[in-house]
């Protein structure tokens, strides 16, 4: 009863697809990163706040550690996922239950780099047929590295969260909350609903449109009864834009409707979505145009 109050920063890090976007809801209990089949889909740090009467757990959610392309974006990426693990209470490293690679193991170099426990989680339990098979991976993994402990889990069935939750809740600090018990994330309105709206984007567009897609708020208005937002999608060139819009502008229409039904379930109000496509060639290449579609402040 008396056990004093913890709270600290946890890293949710592993390499593209693994499942950490997916963890983090579930660990939150709602939908606020977003998530697909698709790797490499989260872009930009994001913190996913949970109080409760024993601890705050503040969530740290990366984009995946991957092999660093040529590209200014990908580069961003992968920095900013290696930066953020240095001031971390607890690092949660994510793998797939049988597939181990090459970027697993640089995420695993990048904790080894880090000055805090690492507990390792073996996601997508779910997926192994043969349970025998699971312990000589583990065994296999535990050669790699001491950790402070492995959870197997099962991000999608909800399979060993709350074990998972108590191994981070008590290595935290002992300390007060950082953040007020009804914030559940550092981040704006804005920028999250930009988010669900590119999640929309990768989802419904698959490999049909590369990795050259932004989403940016225009404006976004917040009266006593509707949320209206103004969005407009960045391609890099005309035929990516047909394919946003796909026929008679159907594409776009269902993005737009998909989006809105989550958005509406986030901020728990009705929204008026208009979403624009417009063109910005070359934004992935160009330091600048990162900086403006704000990858660039964030560390
Ligand atoms: N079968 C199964 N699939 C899962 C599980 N957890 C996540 N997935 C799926 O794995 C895919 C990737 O999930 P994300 O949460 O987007 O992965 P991520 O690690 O955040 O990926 P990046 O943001 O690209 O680094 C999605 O299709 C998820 O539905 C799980 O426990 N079991
Ligand atoms: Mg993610």
């Amino acid at each position: 009863m008396n056990s004093p109050y913890r709270c600290g920063y946890i890293a949710l890090v592993g390499r593209p697809n693994v499942g950490k976007s997916t963890l983090l809801n579930k660990l939150l209990g709602f939908k606020l990163s977003i998530t697909s089949r698709k790797p490499q889909t989260t872009r930009h740090r994001i913190l996913g706040i949970k109080t409760k009467e024993t601890a705050q757990l503040v969530f740290v959610d990366t984009p995946g550690i991957h092999k660093g392309g040529s590209r200014a974006l990908q580069q961003h990426l992968n920095r900013a996922a290696r930066s953020i693990l240095q001031d971390m209470n607890v690092i949660v490293l994510l793998v797939e239950a049988m597939h181990w690679n090459e970027e697993d193991e640089l995420a695993l170099e990048a904790c080894k780099q880090a000055d805090c426990p690492v507990i390792l989680a073996i996601n997508k339990i779910d997926t192994v047929k043969e349970k025998d098979a699971l312990l000589p991976y583990i065994d296999e993994l535990t050669e790699k590295y001491e950790f402070d402990c492995i959870v197997p889990i099962s991000a999608k069935n909800n399979q060993q969260l709350e074990s998972l939750e108590n191994e981070i809740e008590k290595r935290l600090p002992k300390s007060e909350p950082f953040y007020s018990a009804d914030q559940v994330t550092d981040r704006s309105a804005s920028f999250v609903a930009a988010e669900m709206i590119r999640e929309k984007l990768v989802r419904l567009l698959g490999d049909e449109l590369p990795y050259e897609t932004t989403v940016e708020i225009e404006k976004f208005e917040d009266t006593n009864k509707l949320l209206k937002i103004y969005a407009v999608i960045w391609v890099e060139r005309d035929n990516q834009k047909a394919i946003v819009i796909g026929k008679q502008g159907a594409r776009l229409k269902q993005i737009g409707q998909q989006a809105r039904e989550e958005l509406e379930s986030f901020f728990d109000k009705k929204v008026y979505l208009q979403t624009w496509v417009k063109i910005k060639k070359g934004w992935s290449d160009s330091e600048r145009a990162l900086q403006q579609l704000g990858y660039k402040d964030e560390f």
